[in-house]
Order: C-alpha cells, then structure tokens, then sequence
C-alpha cells in the first residue's frame, strides 16, 4: 500500500464556482482519492478557498461586507456546496489561516536568507481617482501577448501568460473605470525566478510521463522570449499575509501584504497542518517534509491550464529555493477547459450552470458521472443539454440504473427477494467473467494513469458487458423450461450489482452507496478477483429492490433548463 498526497487548485472565494471550474480541478482529484482509497493506499486529499488577493477584495467589496467576514461567509458556502458534490476532503482549509500566514513569512524569510528575494523600488500604476495603487485584478486592459482585451494585471485569461500591471495596453482601474492612471514609486519584495532557471529547468525535463498539456506550459513560459523572470510577491493591499521575515518585521515593507499567488500553494501545506489542527490527523510533517517521512508519499495536484505556470515555476521556486526539505509535487495534472453551450462559462457575466444550481435541479451524480466522463483532458470540451441528457440517460438510466432495477424485480417476481441458488455456470458466464476481468484491468490501469475519460468509458464497457449478457441469456424465456439455469444467471446478475456498486463508486457514490445497501452488504471490497467477486453474495442472501437509482431527463426539462441558464444569473 502507498501513500498517497492530493491536492486540487484551491478556488477563489469571490462566489460560487461554475461546472467548468469544478471539473477542471476538484471533481477528478476527489475521483483519483476515492479511487485510492479503495484500493486500500493511504489517501490525504487537501483543498481549501483562495481567500487573499484582489479578487477577495472586490467581491467583499462588492457583496457591501467587511472582507473577512464575506470570507468566513463564502467559505462555509463553498465547503456546503462541495459536500453536496461529495468531494471527499480530508480537510477544507482557509489561505487566511494563523497557519498559512506563519509559514508564508517564513517561507519569505528563507528565500531571504538564501539570496532569492530583492527589494525593487518601482514604479507602479496609481490611480488618482481612486487614490490608490491598483494592482493585479484591479486594472484591465489588452494583454500585450495575444490582444485580448480584458486581461488582467496579473494574468491574462486568454493566453495565460502571467502579466504585470504596466505591461498592459490601454490600462484601466476596474473599481472607476478611470484611465486616469499614473506611475508612482513603491517598494516592492521580487523573487528572484530567473536565479533558479536552470534547474527549474532540469526538474522540468525530467519529469517522466509528465501530461504533455503541463510541460508544454512549463516549456513555454520557461523558454519563449523573456524566459523565467523574476516576480514581485508583495502589493499594496490591505488584505493579504502582511509582508514580515519570519516574525519580525521588514523594514520599508510596512503595510504591504504577500501577492496572493504567493501564498495560495504554501496554503497547500498549511492546509496539513489546519488538518491536524482541526483533530482530523495527528502528524502533517509526515506527509509534508521528506525529513520526516514524507519521502515515500507519492503527491498529485490537480489544476486548469491557467494555474500550470503557477504550479510548475512559482511554487517550485519557492519550495527547490528555501532549501528545505518540502514535499515537491511528483504529478501535476491539468486540464483544458470545459465550454458552455456555444461559448464560455463565465463568472463575471454570469454565463453557464454554477454549482449551487446544478444541485438543485439534479443530484450530484448525475453531474459527477457527465462531467468525468466528458472531462477536458486533451482538448477542450463543451457541455451542451443535449449531451448532457444524452449521456445521463443512456449511460445511467439505460445501462446501469437498467440492469440493477430489471435484475432485482424480476427476482423479486419470480423467486424471492433472496439471491436464487440455481444450477452450474457454463461457458457464457466464464465469458463474461473473462470479459469483465479484462475491463476491470483496463479501468484499474487509467484510473492509476489518470487517464479520466478512458476510466470512464471502460468503466461503462463493464456495465455494457453485464447487459449484453443478460439480454442474450433471457432468463425471463430460459425460465420456464430451465428455472435453475435462470436461476444461476439471475444470481451472477445480483453479485455483479455489488462489483458494479463498487467499482463505480468514485464515479458516483451515492448511487452506488445506495445500490450496496439494496443488494444488503457492507463488503465493498475490490474485485482484484473478478469471478471471486461474484460469488459473495450466496444463496439465500436477502435483498431489496432499489428505489430508481437514476431517472431520465425529459425533453421538457432539458428546453426548460436551456433556458433557465441562457441568461445572466440573478
Ligand atoms: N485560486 C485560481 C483558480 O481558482 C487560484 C488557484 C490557486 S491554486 C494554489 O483558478
Ligand atoms: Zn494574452
């Protein structure tokens, strides 16, 4: 058994998350945890909300609150929201903890100590309107890489190039809207990136099966034109990590806070500790630092393509700079982006289903099944109503949902709400399980790979398998002339419920929690044996039949919620 350290990008407070945000990071990290986890590997899974920053401010300021208390506010909305998606942290923690802000300072410190921080005294956008500098999120304007428009000071949304504020075209200030802007001097704390270039560099190229989408970022923003450069980690802000070494002050850098992409990632091992913290784990260090063990834990993180420069350059810069011995990560896997319905989803206009809506018009598998199984993993992907009634309805209703609810009410009509006895498997049941051993295999080697749609579409291979017998062997004709061989079908179909309840499960929990509890067992070991697999549920075994495990989704419903969803959203 293996140890094994997740995280997903940790979301921003400013509002609920669309679909789009939760499948590009959240959704498969819970799906690879879940996985783990069954397979009997130690599993931490960490995330938290991203609560400093510009886009904290605007929305605090926005929402009309005091930004902490709309942080405390969001973080128990986003914490409901994603236990309705049942995403199985282990902890949910929060960037502005004690924690965070205590290990972000002395993360600076070390960099310090270590020659990797400089002090620039620049010049900065200053908007006189607003009387204040405005950094990252709080200027606009065309980024000077690919011409989108509304990029922003600190990235652009397009291109993912990361910005500063003075690179941008036509600049201005998004609380006024004024382009009456000018430079200003300020001190400003640069990690020194370029300094660790080359074996930033080296750590890049030799990472082995590395996704082509994360080293091709890497590559790029390591080797296209300027290069790695060096980065200003601190702003003028008031909300944020207050700029210190360790816990002393830093003369010249009062008032001033750590760039909020500075501490999200070191919030990833805060998180540990907030974990231990908070009673749910006794020893963080064990996880986190390759001096206490942690050298054995096999860590992955899980991001959209515009958290990948962050998470390949910035991050390792910081941990590979302070020279201490903190886990680096072994995996990252990013994803493109998922459409919506024709164009983009989008927080700021509004545009596509957000998480709070999905839950309420269908239950969270239904997502979860779609979304995984269409996740943007090589190029990007659209969700649309029509596939999104096409897919949930053909594959959960009709195949799977299908094949539990037939099995069981015809057992229940005609033996007893008790697994049949029956005679002798022939040679089409050691077909299927032959069959089904192959795909199981199949789904096991992507889901270790990552490989999410390809887990996905072996994953409904098996329910296929399992259908395609049934209809071939007809119990309900073999019945009459046969009952004991109709009988010893029905039965490997009820065994084969279970393996389906367990083997879907970090697909589609609630479902398949509710599929064990009707076949009435607990044992949701994997089937590393498949024919042993369906054999545990032994004659006489009671059961009931399930309440519908999935409904189908109405032409009626599917015009009604493109249209609900077209709009802006209230
Ligand atoms: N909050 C951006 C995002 O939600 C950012 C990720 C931080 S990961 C350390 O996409
Ligand atoms: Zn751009």
């Amino acid at each position: 058994m293996a140890r094994h350290l997740i995280t997903s990008a940790i979301p921003y407070i400013n509002g609920i998350k669309h679909l789009g945000n939760l499948v590009g990071s959240q959704l498969p990290a819970d799906l690879y945890a879940r996985y783990l986890r069954a397979r009997g590997h130690e599993v931490l899974y960490l995330c938290a909300t991203d609560e400093h920053g510009t886009p904290a401010e605007l929305a605090a300021a926005k929402a009309g609150k005091p930004v902490a208390d709309y942080c405390a506010e969001m973080h128990e909305v986003q914490a409901e929201i994603a236990k309705g998606f049942r995403l199985s942290f282990d902890h949910f923690g929060r960037s502005s903890s004690e924690q965070n802000k205590r290990l972000t300072q002395h993360f600076a410190k070390v960099l310090d100590e270590r020659g990797l921080i400089r002090e620039v005294s620049e010049t900065q956008m200053y908007s006189k309107a607003d009387g204040r500098f405005l950094p990252d999120r709080y200027i606009e304007g065309t980024c000077p890489a690919c011409g989108f428009e509304s990029a922003r000071g600190d990235q652009c949304d397009n291109c993912t190039k990361q910005l500063d504020p003075v690179d941008l075209i036509n600049p201005h200030s998004t609380i006024s809207g004024s382009t009456d802007l000018e430079m200003r001097e300020t001190k400003h704390l640069y990690l020194r990136q370029s300094a660790m270039k080359d074996q930033i560099e080296e750590w890049i190229d030799t990472r082995e099966g590395w996704p082509i989408l994360t080293t091709s970022i890497a590559k790029k923003w390591l080797n296209d034109g300027d290069g790695l450069q060096d980065r200003g980690i601190t702003r003028d802000l008031d909300w944020g990590v207050p700029v210190q070494k360790g816990d002393d002050p830093w003369p010249g850098m009062e008032g001033k806070v750590f760039y909020v992409w500075f501490d999200a990632p070191i919030e990833y091992i805060a998180c540990g500790q907030e974990w231990v913290d908070a009673g749910k784990g006794t020893d963080w260090e064990r996880w986190w630092r390759t001096d206490k063990g942690a050298d054995d834990v096999r860590y992955t993180q899980f991001m959209g393509k515009d958290n990948v420069p962050f998470h390949t350059l910035s991050f390792p810069v910081t941990i590979l700079g302070s020279g201490e011995p903190w886990k680096l990560v072994d995996y990252i896997k990013s994803f493109n982006y998922l459409n919506y319905d024709g164009g983009q989803f989008s927080t700021s206009r509004g545009r596509g289903v957000f998480m709070d809506q999905a839950l309420e018009i269908l239950p969270a598998d239904y997502w979860r099944w779609w979304l995984l199984a269409n996740v943007p993993e090589t190029s990007d992907a659209e969700f649309t109503w029509e596939n999104f009634q096409h897919g949930v309805n053909k594959d959960l209703a009709d195949v799977l949902g299908n094949f539990a609810s037939r099995v069981t009410k015809f057992c229940r009509s005609k033996f007893s709400e008790a697994v049949p006895q029956g005679g002798e498997q022939g040679p089409r049941e050691l077909q299927l399980i032959a069959d089904l051993t192959a795909k199981v295999r199949e789904y096991e080697a992507h889901m270790e790979a990552i490989e999410i749609r390809k887990a996905a579409a072996a994953l409904r291979g098996a329910w296929v398998l399992g259908n395609e017998y049934l209809q071939e062997v007809a119990p309900w004709s073999t019945l009459k002339e046969d009952p004991a061989q109709a009988a010893m079908q029905i039965r490997l179909a009820l065994n084969l419920i279970r393996l389906y309840a367990v083997i879907s499960a970090p697909f589609i929990p609630d479902a398949c929690a509710d599929l064990l509890k009707a076949m009435q067992t607990e044992d949701d070991s994997w089937p590393t044996d498949v024919a042993a697999a369906l054999t545990l549920l032994p004659a006489g075994h009671a059961f009931t039949v399930p309440d519908v495990t999935f409904r189908k989704i109405t032409d009626d419903e599917r015009a009604e919620w493109q249209q609900r969803f077209a709009g802006k959203r209230d």
